[in-house]
């Protein structure tokens, strides 16, 4: 628009220009946001720069303008990439794939890096930008590794409302960068990607697309651990031709034996003989909080292994007291065959142990990793350190400074606890914190005691909050609950939106809040893609009409943030979340090839009859001045 406004202007056309047709005709060379995406990308810059960040910042931290270091690529294509679990899994599929993980000699690791981690202690702010750098050395370094963890959860929903991205591309572009290790992703079974419940062939589809982006193993749950949720989530994987990794959600304490609880060890036995006869292809044992200590993991994983001797055992948890190593390996020794890990400088506290310590943990013994240490120790952990102070606004460690034992009774997952510490500090009460951890417990009791994990751990939560507000005992809560507005989402468990707990929801708070609710029509794609068409443009994909499908609000904006603003997910990470230094150069690759350079040079004085400032920017050499609109 900047040159067509020009050149069709009337005076320049007629070649009668004045030195003074700039200063007369300012309009004529201010941008606007257009299609091309250098000019939308301009407008997004400027309006960072006038405005401030596109997305909250929870703190006054700032991100310091580096880019973490890599070492020099020496075998950068993924074309060479040396083979590793991944291959076998395109050659065999599923079963076979199974079957090799059972014969192989040693411990194999899920690197939850690019997920679980940092979801547990960086908000899940992490970008594609900086997955994508460390990717190709993931690719040619860490191809031991059975599977990297690396979508789904948090990560679907956060990479559209807070980080302006679309998810799908991100899991296309470290596909093509990690051709040789599986990809894992988590499904929440029926809830898929979200909270709350979606009709089955929103589930379907989803599990389709997602293998058709490049996804290999899923990991299905439900947050009540309810087979038939479960089960419509394996069968989706398995239609899809992905790996199904059935997961027990578990909680409560199998090595207690004076717990009376209905999560013993015969439940979760029964449970692990379900999800086999449905067809898990990999069993997984989910311990969201960090439950499993080291004895239950070897009774746990010990009495599966006897049943089911052709099954994988993948354990998965959180390092929240600081007894996940110790848990992994007693969990090896009773035959587990995969446990996840997260590279040392993302790990500890809430997110997984170290991956570093369970590989020389497990050196020299049988369960020797074979993962090459060095490498492990070096550059991943040093990339990721670095690329950690880039997220420095969302920092868990800015208040969380410690591990908590106390996990062993409140039984909040990690992700979870480390957004309840956040919050509690944010709101001055951080002294209080040790009050939202008791009315978790009361809650979880008045619920009957639940599996708490997304979603039901959020209504856990979402009702501990509630009764710290309002100063309420359970005995209040069980007296008045007809009366007291309760958090929608504790409405929406009672009737059944998420699924039913072993034995139901307890009486009377059950029939006090309301029946379970009437079963859900399909989603109509076509037309959900139509309005989407009418609304966004003829660029929509199937992608796009899933996210709608899963997050029609969240994809709403996304979609019109980006017709706005453009590709912001090619800005590396300070630029993108508090906008460019001005007279500062920087590069922005749009593709490879396609690189622009890019100089902010100064702001404008505010323009008191319209508000707006101009943004004087250089762009490839030529300067260009954006008029933002100032809202302050
Ligand atoms: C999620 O559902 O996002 C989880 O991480 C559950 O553990
Ligand atoms: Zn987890």
């Amino acid at each position: 628009p900047f040159l067509l406004n020009v050149i069709q202007n009337d005076t320049f056309l007629h070649g009668t220009i004045t030195t003074q047709f700039i200063d007369n005709n300012p309009q004529l060379f201010q941008m606007q946001p257009s299609q091309n995406r250098a000019g939308r990308l301009m407008y997004y810059l400027a309006e960072v720069m006038v405005n401030g960040p596109s997305t909250p910042l929870p703190t006054t931290s700032k991100p310091p303008y580096f880019e973490p270091e890599l070492p020099p690529l020496f075998a950068e294509s993924p074309t060479n990439a040396p083979t590793g679990w991944r291959n076998l899994l395109l050659e065999g599929g599923p079963e076979e794939f199974a079957r090799a993980i059972r014969e192989h000699k040693g411990l194999l690791l899920t690197d939850t890096t690019m997920r679980d981690a940092h979801q547990s202690l960086l908000a899940t702010r992490v970008r594609t930008y900086d997955l994508e750098r460390i990717a190709p050395f993931v690719s040619h370094h860490l191809n031991g590794l059975l599977s990297i963890e690396n979508w789904g959860g948090a990560t679907f929903d956060v990479a559209m409302r807070f980080l302006h991205e679309c998810p799908w591309s991100r899991l296309r572009a470290l596909r093509e960068l990690i051709p040789n290790i599986p990809f894992q992703m988590l499904l929440r079974g029926a809830n898929g990607v979200g909270y709350t419940t979606y009709p089955d062939n929103v589930v379907r589809k989803f599990c389709e697309l997602a293998v058709r982006n490049g996804m290999d193993i899923f990991r299905v749950f439900d947050s009540m651990n309810y087979l038939p949720n479960l089960q419509l989530g394996m069968e989706a994987v398995g239609d899809a031709g992905g790996v199904i990794e059935g997961a027990i959600s578990y909680t409560g304490d199998v090595s207690d034996p004076t717990r009376v609880t209905k999560y013993d060890l015969k439940y979760y036995l029964e449970l692990a003989d379900e999800l086999v006869k449905i067809g898990t292809h990999i069993l997984c044992i989910k311990d969201m909080a960090g439950l499993l200590k080291p004895q239950a993991a070897k009774i746990l994983v010990g009495e599966i292994r006897e049943r089911h001797p052709d099954i994988p055992i993948h354990v998965h948890t959180h390092d929240t007291s600081g007894a996940g190593v110790a848990s992994m390996l007693a969990a090896a020794e009773a035959g587990a065959d995969i446990v996840d890990g997260a590279i040392d400088s993302m790990s500890g506290m809430t997110s997984q142990p170290s991956i570093g310590a369970l590989v020389t943990s497990c050196e020299r013994t049988p369960h020797d990793t074979g993962t090459n240490i060095l490498l492990c120790e070096q550059t991943p952990c040093n990339y990721w350190e670095q690329a950690r102070h880039l997220y420095a606004p969302f920092e868990c460690t800015v208040t969380m400074k410690s591990g908590d034992s106390s996990v062993f009774k409140h039984e909040i997952p990690g992700g979870q606890y480390t957004n309840l510490h956040f919050q509690a500090h944010s709101m001055g009460l951080g002294n209080q914190f040790f009050k939202i951890k008791d009315k978790y417990i009361e809650a979880n009791k008045l619920f009957g005691d639940l599996v708490k994990v997304t979603p039901s751990s959020k209504v856990v939560g979402d009702m501990a909050q509630f009764m710290v507000q309002n100063d309420l005992s359970a005995d209040d809560v069980l007296e008045r609950a007809d009366e007291l507005s309760l958090p929608q989402s504790v409405i929406d468990m009672m009737k059944g939106l998420i699924g039913y707990p072993p034995g139901g929801f307890p009486e009377p708070l059950r029939s006090k809040v309301g029946r379970p609710g009437a079963s859900m029509p399909p989603v109509d794609f076509d037309s959900l893609k139509q309005e989407l068409v009418e609304e966004h443009g003829n660029s929509i994909t199937e992608e796009d009409v899933m996210s709608a499908a899963m997050y029609p609000k969240v994809t709403g904006d996304f979609l019109r943030h980006h017709a706005q603003y453009g590709p912001v997910d090619k800005l590396d990470t300070p630029r993108f979340l508090i906008g460019p230094k001005i007279a500062d150069e920087f590069k922005v690759t749009l593709e490879p090839g396609k690189t622009l350079h890019i100089k902010p040079l100064a702001i404008g004085d505010l323009k008191p009859e319209t508000g707006e400032r101009e943004v004087f920017m250089e762009l490839n050499g030529q300067i260009r001045t954006i008029l933002v609109k100032d809202k302050e």
